[in-house]
């Protein structure tokens, strides 16, 4: 299925394919490269020139570019369908991200990606942000498939002093230090975060015994905003760049992106100076969209989708992602993905096999052999808080929203940070000579100019519907938006009224999966989570003494039924207007022909 057929494929052929056929072959190892809040047009391989990431792009066009990749909206929604390769919300992990003083993670009950790697003999590592549980030992990392774990164990914090600032809705504050090593507070640590965390992941990389696989899994904190007194937090040890940009704002964030690149550079070299990078996995994704605007904001853009963070729009969670390994050949890929799909995705790279009812799809030989997406349908939100319900679907090329999004981000933002008042460095220059560019150099794999070319041609979003909505769709509370996001990526031509029979069928489907949710209890924020008890170190506060107290998470309280009173009938005076037809080719198709053509063209 996967064959290792570069430099070992070349020096040992023999031996390869002897051993082969005698013993499994040697488990690849896996780099999986998290981000936070990095949006879609802050890469340069997404087509802009603004913010070099020249270490990134490279291995971006030397892998599997994912172009059709959802995320989930906010960060532990994310890391719980990565971890578990469940939708959040059937586990009660949808919706607003944990506080630190939350008694709250992914139920105990559940078992999580590094856990299945360990068992296919992975030695397994995570350097960086957990934020799925942290008010017990049995929800940290260490407790549930990780051999270490260094870094962060709640939601963002501050990238100079590590600690996490905690404002409740009632106003009382919290505050302490958030970096560990296993469990020990690193109350010394002096260095920049980004440089802190990718030191320890070039010793781990270093130091790693190769007779087993490695499965390092970094999850940066940047480039999310840092702590309320220092939103944008560059290193002090260097001084602002990218003087073409015209917003401070975004030059400050473009300067963290820099950061992230450079560690990547530095991790890439590390695995070739160990000799395993030929046969390393590399994933490199966000882990939902920059927040351009509102609480939290990091002036990243996500045009030219919209929305931001938060929001059940494209910008939200259609995210920068791609795969590399020395025997891919490379391309963009257009197939449908969920980040519920790494967790069958690489157990079955590992050669491992699942035999659990998930949400999440294995797309290994879909990725690696170019086929068709294993997935045709993706939900996109599901949030049943009384205060804002919506839901979000995508089946086919179609996706659907309904609901109440009042007050979300709901619009197109940041066309004013894209703005250069000079002439951004020369692309092709800094990808030549960037790490990452030196070391495929070293391997023979060459970067061809005219590749780079199609390939960001190819994974540059391009707006095919021309038709523009004078006003955006907000859905009401009877009537939703539909798009069809491949033709129209930026979400601003509704097709609603045009394209009834897809509603009917999205919504039913929508319907179905609402009602497969875990309702969630009100957040229960505890006063003994305060780390002025711990020396202001934030630390799990609740000792479990017996199997029923850890296994059991009080859910409840949350009850709201799929109760969106939608008008889904034809509207009559739309009837002749074949324009529903043409968008979904379904043209001149009529009775159970058209009813067929249409379910074809959305499942
Ligand atoms: C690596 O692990 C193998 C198997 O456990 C062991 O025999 C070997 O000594 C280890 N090598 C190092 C350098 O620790
Ligand atoms: C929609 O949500 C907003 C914000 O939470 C709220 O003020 C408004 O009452 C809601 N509208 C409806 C129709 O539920
Ligand atoms: C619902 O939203 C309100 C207002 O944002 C918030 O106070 C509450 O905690 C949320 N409930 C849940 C279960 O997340
Ligand atoms: C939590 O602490 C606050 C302020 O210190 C206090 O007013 C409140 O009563 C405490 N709540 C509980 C449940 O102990
Ligand atoms: C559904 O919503 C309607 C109005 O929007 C309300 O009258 C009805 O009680 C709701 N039903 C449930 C089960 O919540
Ligand atoms: C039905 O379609 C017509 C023509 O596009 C439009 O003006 C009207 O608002 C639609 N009716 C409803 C209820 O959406
Ligand atoms: C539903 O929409 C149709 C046209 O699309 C309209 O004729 C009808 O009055 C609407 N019904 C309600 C209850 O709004
Ligand atoms: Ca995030």
């Amino acid at each position: 299925m996967f064959q290792h057929n570069f430099i070992w494929g070349r020096c040992w052929t023999l031996s390869v394919i002897i051993s082969v056929s005698a013993y499994p072959r040697p488990l690849s190892n896996i780099v999986f490269i998290m981000v936070d809040d990095m949006g879609w047009n802050d890469v340069s391989f997404h087509g802009s020139n603004q913010i070099l990431t020249p270490n990134i792009d490279n291995l971006a066009y030397q892998g599997v570019i994912l172009q059709q990749y959802y995320s989930e909206a906010i960060c532990t929604p994310a890391r719980t369908a990565l971890l578990t390769g469940k939708y959040p919300m059937r586990l009660g992990m949808h919706g607003n991200p944990l506080f630190n003083s939350e008694d709250r993670g992914i139920p105990l009950t559940e078992r999580l990606l590094p856990s299945y790697l360990k068992e296919l003999g992975y030695s397994t590592h995570l350097v960086g942000k957990w934020h799925v549980g942290m008010s017990k030992e049995e929800y940290l990392p260490t407790s549930r498939g990780y051999d270490t774990h260094y870094g962060m164990r709640g939601g963002y914090i501050d990238y100079y002093t590590y600690n996490k600032v905690e404002t409740w809705p009632n106003g009382r504050l919290m505050f302490g230090l958030d970096l560990f090593d296993n469990a020990i507070p690193q109350v010394n640590e002096d260095r920049y975060i980004v440089d802190a965390l990718t030191d320890k992941v070039v010793k781990i990389i270093h130091h790693h015994n190769t007779s087993r696989p490695l499965f390092l899994h970094m999850t940066h904190n940047a480039p999310h905003a840092g702590n309320s007194g220092g939103a944008l937090q560059p290193p002090l040890h260097s001084t602002v760049k990218h003087r073409h940009i015209a917003n401070s704002d975004r030059r400050l964030y473009a300067e963290i992106v820099t950061q992230i690149d450079r560690s990547v550079g530095r991790i890439i070299t590390a695995l070739a100076e160990k000799f395993i990078l030929h046969d390393t996995i590399i994933v490199f994704a966000s882990d939902n969209g920059s927040p351009t605007v509102g609480s939290l904001r990091n002036w990243g853009v996500n045009l030219p989708f919209r929305g931001t963070k938060w929001t059940p729009w494209e910008g939200g969670v259609r995210v920068p992602a791609f795969v590399w390994h020395s025997s891919f050949t490379p391309r963009v890929w257009n197939g449908l993905m969920h980040i519920t799909d790494w967790l069958p995705t690489l157990t079955a790279a590992a050669g491992g096999k699942l035999n659990k009812e998930i949400d999440g799809v294995n797309q290994w030989d879909a990725i690696v052999n170019d086929g068709d997406s294993k997935r045709n349908e993706v939900l996109v939100a599901v949030e049943d808080n009384a205060s804002n319900m919506y839901a979000a679907y995508r089946a086919g090329d179609y996706k659907v929203i309904v609901g109440n999004v009042t007050g979300l981000n709901n619009n197109h933002y940041g066309a004013e940070l894209l703005i250069n008042k000079a002439q951004p460095p020369a692309y092709y220059p800094s990808l030549r000579s960037c790490e990452v560019a030196k070391i495929f150099d070293l391997m023979g794999i060459y970067l061809d100019q005219q590749h780079v070319e199609a390939t960001r041609k190819a994974a540059t979003i391009k707006q095919l519907d021309q038709v523009k909505d004078q006003n955006l769709c907000i859905p009401t509370p009877t009537r939703g938006c539909l798009f069809n996001v491949r033709q129209d990526p930026s979400e601003s031509h509704d097709l609603w009224n045009r394209a009834n029979k897809i509603v009917v069928l999205l919504t039913s489907r929508l319907r179905a999966l609402w009602a497969m949710q875990t309702r969630r209890s009100p957040p229960n924020l505890r006063n003994e989570s305060d780390p002025a008890n711990f020396d202001y170190v934030w630390t799990p506060w609740i000792k479990s003494k017996n199997a029923d107290d850890v296994t059991v998470w009080p859910l409840g309280g949350v009850n709201e039924e799929f109760n969106f009173s939608l008008n889904i009938s034809q509207n009559k005076t739309m009837k002749k207007d074949t324009t529903k037809a043409v968008v979904i080719n379904c043209d001149g198709t009529t009775g159970i022909k058209n009813f067929l053509c249409l379910l074809k063209s959305v499942f």
